[in-house]
């Protein structure tokens, strides 16, 4: 097989914009809700957000926790506590219904910034609190479930250059209705590869048979057991996986293209296994 390198194009523009729109919403709120894939609780995460947060409250919920083995996300719950300062806690937007203890969380973290503006001698006003996170983490659907049980608009406040809608979750909360997308941590090719393996980067920007090489290699050296018994596999290659599904082109060669791309929606939905792809480290910084 032609073994070309894999590399994930980058867009500074889009990542420039993407930014001056996020800094431009944070602005907004009291707090911020950061959410992260659990499968990748550092490459998800976003390096300048302690930067353009400043002395605004985070908390960070490990989304799509149901795609990992609970006692392995453990210590990255510590770890990114101890790096953020901001607690951290695990969700299931897919599934759980209940996300109140989200709700309670957002409210407490704002509440030194209301408390500041009743000194001030202005009146108590609910939260304001926004959803932030890369593509594909689950902050439509987080946003989704927190806002169905309350559907009233509380109408827009004014933006720097635009209009925001917001919902009244509880009295004491409101949410801005659009998440903040984050850009990609920049220029480093680990990082956008891993991204890419969960759905995070356009699909654009890959070719699908490299990136399911990539993450056959990543899953062989981390959890080869879990491979081999999901395709019944001896040796974890497309092509041992294309041979075992039969998954066969004319002249009798492996399908690596139908594959490539099985292997990947195998993988995202959760079927291969639960997996966590980044390294343990215990020097991690936020
Ligand atoms: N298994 C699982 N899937 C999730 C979870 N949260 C979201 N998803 C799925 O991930 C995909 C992206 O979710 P979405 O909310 O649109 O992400 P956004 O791009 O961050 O707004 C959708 O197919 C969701 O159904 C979760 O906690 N677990
Ligand atoms: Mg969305």
């Amino acid at each position: 097989m032609k073994k070309d390198k894999l590399h994930i194009h980058w867009y500074p523009g889009h990542i420039a914009k993407a930014e001056r729109k996020l800094k431009e919403q944070l602005t907004l709120v009291d707090a911020v809700i950061e959410v992260v894939d659990a499968r990748l609780p550092y490459s998800s995460s976003y390096d300048n957000i302690a930067r353009l947060l400043g002395e605004k409250p985070r908390l960070i919920l490990l989304n799509k926790s149901d795609l990992t083995e609970k006692s392995e996300l453990t210590p990255w719950v510590k770890l990114l506590e101890k790096a953020s300062g901001a607690p951290v806690m695990l969700t299931d937007a897919k599934n759980s219904k209940d996300l109140s203890n989200i709700v309670k969380k957002a409210v407490e973290l704002s509440e030194p910034r209301i408390q500041a503006l009743m000194k001030k001698g202005l009146l108590r006003r609910p939260a304001r609190v926004m959803v932030v996170g890369m593509p594909n983490v689950g902050k439509s659907s987080i946003i989704n479930k927190l806002t169905r049980s309350s559907k009233t608009k509380t109408g827009a406040k004014a933006g720097v250059t635009r209009q925001q809608q917001w919902v009244r979750i509880n009295p004491q909360l409101d949410l801005l209705d659009t998440p903040g997308i984050i850009p990609m941590k920049q220029d480093n090719q680990e990082v956008a590869k891993k991204l890419a393996f969960v759905n995070s980067v356009s699909e654009n920007a890959y070719s699908s048979e490299l990136v399911a090489v990539e993450l056959l290699e990543l899953l062989k050296a981390k959890y080869p057991q879990k491979v081999k018994e999901y395709y019944k596999v001896k040796n974890i290659s497309l092509e041992d996986i294309a041979t075992s599904r039969n998954w066969i082109i004319s002249g009798g060669k492996p399908d690596i293209e139908r594959t490539s791309v099985y292997v990947l929606r195998d993988f995202r939905e959760g079927k291969i296994g639960k997996f966590i792809l980044d390294e343990f480290d215990e020097q991690l910084e936020q």
